[in-house]
């Protein structure tokens, strides 16, 4: 269904299509398959909504923020089901994803009360200076299919706290989820047309309407660099704002310095968290030389005990990939490493047993002997694959590290201070977690440098990618 100016509605078209669950390949439901038509009328029930909605109190959006995390809250478990059904990843994972996401309603419901102005002093005497932040205006968030749940809140909640209107296109892999997750917005009472939900699986066509249409003042997308470079360059055409969480490429570095056996426990359970499918899963593991036998050794034995398995069971690890497509990404990278020398220390297939036969699983894998002929050494993976690489200087693993064209997050393992102040220096990340493997929460700014996006979302700085900034020159 389509969720436009407060109501559940079918296209235009009256056409639909399914979703389905990736752990067993059966179709979940259908969902109304958005137009342009429908796209249009969700932007323009978003025009119609942003005049009343920006000119509210601070106070009173941000109550209708508070009142979205508590329904969110209590609906919770259903929104992990949901999840763990429609993506595939393990429902204690799907849980903390619910917990994650709501925090960015919790959060922007204080910061709206936070856009403060300021008085500059100004070089005349009479004369004040006064800068004042204001909405963009309507926005469109496209967000994908890995959390498809934290997606929409950490684009939403900030934009709606601004004072903002939005316009939302879900991944086409997850519209139940964004579905379940608009009834919480329409329980919150938003009025009607603030936020909006087309769902479709033609992105293409609806994305159009958005890049084009003169009342859509923003564009905020999570997705692929490729998709990510395409709206930024049509954007442009109108100067529209943009800003972008697009792929990543994470270095791992562990130092000889560090506990082997204490980095291979974090390294394992952030590559695999969400079977590798997240834009900050370590994606080359770089172990120095004198200790890369025992931290493999480790590595490898944590991931044979990895379960894989349909996401609302107990004890699985290892959801399946979201599509036959990522299944084949994965698995041409595998074939590629190794038809040039990389060894699979684990893993490297594709599940087919019984019951996961019909599910897109491919086994959690360890590749050692990776070198940068390796489309694996430059390319996002996207999937449970773990390619070690021993280094031998600091010097040459932050070159190896930084010789990539993404910039979002970097992991490093050192017990040596000045070595991890350096690092936290030098990498050209955005996201550095020092002896840490999880830097990210609601409040702390996320994005990447180079091709990993433009802009942050959460924190104090998430608020305003959605608000102008106005000088006032007053003569006295
Ligand atoms: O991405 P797409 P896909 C990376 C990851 C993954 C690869 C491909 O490497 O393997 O991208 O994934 C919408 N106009 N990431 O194919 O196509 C699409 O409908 C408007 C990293 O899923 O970029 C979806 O809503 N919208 C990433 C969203 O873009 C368009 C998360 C993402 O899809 C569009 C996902 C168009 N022309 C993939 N074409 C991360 N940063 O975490 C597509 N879309």
């Amino acid at each position: 269904m389509l969720y436009i100016n407060g109501n559940w509605k079918q296209t235009e078209s009256g056409n639909t299509f399914s979703s389905f669950n990736p752990a067993t390949g059966e179709v979940l439901d259908t969902v109304a398959n958005g137009t342009a038509e429908d796209a249009l009328n969700a932007i323009q029930a978003a025009e119609n909504a942003f005049e009343a909605w920006s000119e509210l109190t601070a106070y009173e959006r941000s109550n209708y923020l508070y009142k979205a995390y508590e329904i969110m809250m209590e609906k919770k478990e259903q929104l992990a089901v949901m999840m763990s059904k429609e993506q595939g990843k393990p429902l204690k994972a799907a849980r903390n994803e619910v917990k994650y996401g709501a925090d960015f309603l919790l959060l922007y419901a204080e910061e709206a009360k936070r856009v403060n102005g300021e008085i500059l002093p100004s070089p005349r005497k009479d004369q004040r200076f006064m800068v004042l932040h204001q909405p963009v205006g309507v926005v469109c968030a496209i967000t994908p299919w890995n959390y498809p749940i934290s997606m929409i809140t950490r684009k939403i909640a900030p934009a709606i706290a601004a004072g903002c209107t939005v316009v939302l296109k879900p991944a086409e892999q997850t519209p139940l989820c964004a579905v379940e997750m608009f009834k919480v917005f329409e329980e919150a009472g938003l009025p009607e047309g603030v936020v909006n939900l087309v769902t479709t699986d033609k992105p293409e066509e609806v994305g159009q309407v958005f890049l084009t249409h003169k009342s859509v003042k923003k564009i905020t997308f999570t997705g692929s660099t490729e998709v990510g470079k395409y709206i930024a360059e049509q954007a442009g055409k109108q100067v529209k704002r943009v800003s972008m969480e697009l792929g990543g490429h994470a270095p791992f570095i562990v130092f000889e310095d560090a506990d082997p056996v204490h980095a291979a426990k974090g390294a394992s359970l952030v590559k695999f968290l969400n079977t590798g499918q997240a834009c900050i899963s370590p994606n080359r593991i770089f172990v120095h030389r004198s200790i890369v036998d025992k931290f493999t050794e480790t590595f490898v034995e944590r991931v044979s005990k990895m379960k894989a398995g349909n996401g609302l069971e107990e004890g699985i690890a290892i959801g399946p990939l979201v599509d036959t497509q990522a299944l084949e990404k994965v698995h041409n990278q595998v074939s590629d490493a190794t038809s040039k020398g990389a060894k699979v220390a684990i893993g490297g297939e594709r599940i087919i047993s019984e019951p996961l036969h019909n599910g897109t699983f491919y086994s959690p894998t360890v590749l050692t002997g990776v070198d940068e002929s390796m489309t694996i050494y430059y390319e996002e993976t996207f999937g449970p694959v773990a390619p070690i690489i021993p280094f031998d200087t600091e010097e040459e693993v932050l070159k190896m590290a930084n010789d990539t064209d993404y910039g979002l997050a970097a992991y490093v393992y050192t017990n040596d201070l000045k070595r991890a102040m350096t690092m936290f220096e030098k990498l050209k990340f955005g996201i550095i977690g020092i002896n840490d493997i999880n830097p990210t929460a609601a409040a702390a700014p996320f994005g990447g440098m180079k091709e990993s996006g433009l802009g942050r979302e959460g924190g104090k700085e998430g608020i305003h990618e959605y608000l102008e900034t106005k000088l006032g020159g007053f003569s006295i």
